[in-house]
């Protein structure tokens, strides 16, 4: 399956194929989203088709739904599983604690909900993720719609009083409208280049009114699957 992959995708292969490997038959599993994930399922996808494996999984987009089913994984939603055995899932950056930023790809709210209704979380990540401090990646929150500007305008003035090192915050677009989130909100990005305390960052967000969600992952994730495009892998 690997076939001939650029470094980077050799990369988020040797993590999702090791990943895959954590799966086992029987298991609930959370299905994440982006680029890494998709590898993850692709291999989940073979291990069902060749190997048998028996596997119900949750996806945490749309887009892993769609091509969950693509690849032959039997795809119950989270009501159905209610709790699940592992979730495995990329990132946009990953610290020395295990904490992460998630939400480039726009699902942080339903990855957050299947990651903390499981029993354990991996993620599968590129070398190039891990920070020694988290908020270079710009931190997605996801808001609603209604008073969206009213709502940026605070998070920008509780920045203020926050240690961080950017205040801006960009409205995240498509083209000429504002992206829209599977649960049909917006997402707010953060530029705030380095968080000096991630989890109170995460904890003050949430608590604004008008924000859904945030990108943190603080305490959530249990291991994290390095890989490098020489085909290393390392598991933390
Ligand atoms: C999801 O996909 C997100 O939480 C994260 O934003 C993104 C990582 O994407 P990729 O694996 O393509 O770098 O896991």
């Amino acid at each position: 399956m690997s076939g001939e992959l650029s470094p980077i995708d050799k990369a988020k292969y040797v993590a999702a194929k090791t990943a895959a490997d954590l799966v086992e038959d029987g298991m609930r599993v959370g299905l994440g989203t982006g680029s890494t994930a998709a590898w993850l399922v692709r291999c989940l996808g073979e291990m069902v088709r060749e190997d048998g494996l028996k596997i119900r999984g949750v996806p945490t987009s749309t887009r892993t739904a769609e091509l969950a089913r693509e690849v032959g994984i039997e795809v119950i939603s989270l009501d159905e599983a209610r709790w699940l055995d592992l979730t495995i899932d990329g990132a946009d950056e990953f610290d020395a604690e295990l904490n992460l930023i998630k939400g480039g790809g726009g699902a942080l709210l339903q990855e957050k909900i299947v990651a903390t209704a499981s029993d354990q979380m991996a993620v599968i990540a590129d070398a190039a993720k891990e920070v020694s401090a988290l908020g270079h990646f710009p931190l997605p929150v996801e808001v609603v719609p209604f008073g969206w500007q009213t709502t940026q305008t605070l998070i920008e003035e509780l920045l203020i009083s926050m240690d961080v090192m950017g205040r801006k915050s960009s409205l995240r677009m498509t083209g000429q409208r504002p992206f829209i989130t599977d649960e049909g909100n917006y997402i707010i990005d953060l530029h705030l280049g380095r968080i000096g305390d991630p989890r109170q960052m995460a904890l003050v967000l949430n608590q604004m009114p008008g924000v859904v969600e945030n990108g943190l992952f603080i305490d959530i994730c249990d291991k994290v699957i390095i890989g490098y495009g020489d085909g290393r892998c390392e598991m933390r």
